[in-house]
């Protein structure tokens, strides 16, 4: 994949590694947690059906949008979104993301320069024909005009492992991939709720050196760019169908 400088180490990422060295150490340290009383919103069953009804159709409207319009997008609505997105499940509850949110104009101009620069060689040499075949559809290129036009760029970062108190003993991220794309998937739904556009954009080999540009620590690695904005006027979309739901679900 990609060759990133340090902490190159996939923290937790086996899936049932026990470290014992770690597992010795200040994890016992930990205040125990109290339980508190599970509360949920409720609603009839007629409400259910209405509510699951309306949020499939909501979500069933979401596209990759490739197309901004300049107009910025509130603040506040940009902290509730990450706030959102922030309410993923994630391994050990040790909720390992940060999401970057990059609305100066030089940043976002530095963004670009970077991911297009690594992109020209992606699909000049890196990507196979196949691969450009499949992607052909979208009419996607290594030129990212969205990472200039998007009000906002969200950069969403993977911290491949955490810091214990104190910052002198690493703490496991469990599940940090997993966890990290739970994360990005609320955040697509918020966006969606609000009316607002994002797109997932993977911009191979550029992680380093965004990393690197944002400031972030070598613990964390560049796991999504989320443009984020108002559509264009004049967006266009591939007409893409889905999956009915027989296709993608199996009852047994
Ligand atoms: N990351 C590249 C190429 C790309 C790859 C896949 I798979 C897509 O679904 C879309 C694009 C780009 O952003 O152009």
């Amino acid at each position: 994949e990609e060759d990133d400088d340090e902490d190159e180490e996939e923290a937790g990422e086996s899936e049932d590694k026990t470290d014992k060295d770690s597992s010795e150490q200040s994890a016992g340290e930990e205040a125990e947690l109290s339980l508190v009383p599970y509360s949920n919103v409720a609603y009839s069953e007629s409400e259910m059906l209405k509510r699951a009804t309306d949020f499939a159709n909501l979500l069933s409207r979401r596209r990759s949008c490739r197309q901004f319009s300049e107009r910025p997008v509130d603040p506040e609505l940009v902290r509730l979104l990450v706030t959102a997105a922030g309410s993923s499940p994630s391994g050990a509850h040790t909720e390992p993301w940060t999401y970057v949110c990059v609305t100066n104009e030089l940043m976002k101009r530095r963004i670009r320069e970077i991911v297009e620069e690594e992109e020209e060689i992606n699909y000049a040499r890196r990507m196979s024909a196949e691969w450009k075949a499949d992607l052909a559809k979208l009419r996607t290129s290594w030129e990212k005009p969205y990472l200039t036009e998007a009000p906002v760029i969200v950069v969403l970062m993977r911290q491949v492992h955490g810091w214990r108190s104190g910052r002198e003993e690493k703490r496991q991220h469990y599940y940090s991939e997993i966890s990290v794309s739970i994360s990005a998937g609320l955040f697509l739904a918020a966006v969606q709720n609000v009316g607002l556009c994002t797109l997932t954009s993977t911009p191979m080999n550029a992680g380093p050196a965004l990393r690197r540009l944002l400031g972030r620590p070598p613990n964390e690695k560049v796991h999504l760019l989320l443009p984020l904005g108002y559509a264009a006027h004049n967006a266009q979309v591939p007409n893409l169908t889905r999956k009915p739901v027989e296709k993608i679900m199996v009852n047994i």
